[in-house]
């Protein structure tokens, strides 16, 4: 042999060795998401993963699990606590049940607007938000978009509070959605996102909420034909990763994971702006009746003891709503 070749075999041998070590240590990071194929959030997350597997050289890599295959989002979030899941997009709704001052986002008409919503979340607030999540175990790192939450449901439009009257709606899984509703004069049922549709289908619900994205993509649509604007919870969504995945992270794979997380979050909301539009316009033509609701007033006026209720159990977020209401959108 002569000696190039030899010094091309010891190279050879000595990368492979490498790339076994890197192999043996490279983290395999599950990812949870609700949603199904090509939604906004979908994308962007398995971009995300995407990223982290190429831009680590492979000391990192990642999948997603779509459709909730992995368990519930409350189920979720605990295992994310726990270590068990790295990675996942959630609704900051639910993740109130873990982190009190997340529940003030799910205080019903908080925001004044989407755009409201992003300037809350990307400034000061956002941050303090990111720092009481890490606090148990989540480690946020950029925040999607949700537009905002309308009713629908089987039987009427829903024009005034009355108009909800003995009407079984789904709500996710937080107390203060179930007095939301009971307190516009419905019958709240908190359950899982994926058992929805059957239980529309069955009469078991006769109505839930969610913005036009997931009422198109979940098909509630099909069955439940009368979409009432009320727009009664704008709430943003987290990249969040385990803290415990977190930490085994170097410096240098931490500064490229979230700068991955928030180029997911560029995209996401400009997927997101689109996917409103077009899931609106296929609901309509499928037959939905939106029902835009010009005084929105009544339905503010019965959450008076929600927001009573909630500043009693909580008098320390109470500054906390005020800053967030004087907060001007971008
Ligand atoms: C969707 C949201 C999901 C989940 C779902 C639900 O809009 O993106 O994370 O919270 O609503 O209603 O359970």
């Amino acid at each position: 042999m002569t000696i190039k070749a030899l010094l091309r075999t010891t190279l050879l041998a000595g990368a492979a060795a490498l790339a076994a070590t890197a192999g043996a240590n490279a983290a395999s990071w599950r990812g949870w998401n609700i949603h199904p194929d090509g939604y906004p959030n979908t994308v962007a997350l398995e971009d995300f993963a995407k990223a982290l597997t190429a831009k680590t050289d492979g000391r990192l890599s990642a999948q997603v699990y779509n459709n909730a295959v992995l368990g519930d989002q409350p189920d979720a979030i605990d295992q994310l606590r726990n270590g068990a899941l790295d990675f996942a997009n959630f609704n900051l709704g639910p993740m109130g049940e873990f982190v009190p001052s997340i529940n003030v986002l799910s205080l019903p008409f908080l925001f004044s607007s989407v755009d409201q919503m992003h300037a809350v979340m990307d400034g000061p607030i956002g941050k303090r938000f990111s720092d009481d999540m890490s606090e148990q175990g989540i480690v946020s790192l950029a925040w999607f978009d949700s537009g905002a939450r309308s009713f629908y449901d089987t039987k009427r439009p829903i024009e005034k509070p009355a108009d909800l009257d003995g009407l079984k709606m789904r709500v996710m899984n937080n107390q203060l959605y179930v007095d939301m509703v009971d307190n516009m004069g419905g019958n709240a049922t908190p359950m899982a996102y994926g058992e929805v549709f059957q239980s529309l289908k069955t009469g078991v619900l006769d109505g839930a909420e969610n913005n036009f994205p997931s009422f198109d993509s979940s098909n509630h649509y099909e069955v439940a034909k009368y979409f009432s604007l009320t727009e009664h919870l704008i709430l943003p969504e987290c990249v969040c990763i385990s803290k415990t995945s977190w930490d085994a992270l170097s410096p240098e794979d931490q500064t490229i994971v979230r700068q991955a997380a928030i180029d997911a979050a560029n995209e996401q909301r400009e997927l997101w702006a689109k996917q409103e539009e077009e899931s609106r316009k296929k609901v309509e033509a499928a037959g939905v009746k939106i029902n835009e609701i010009a005084d929105k007033g009544p339905f503010q006026d019965k959450m008076k003891p929600v927001y009573d209720d909630f500043l009693k159990a909580n008098p320390d977020l109470k500054s906390l709503v005020d800053d967030i209401r004087s907060t001007k959108a971008q």
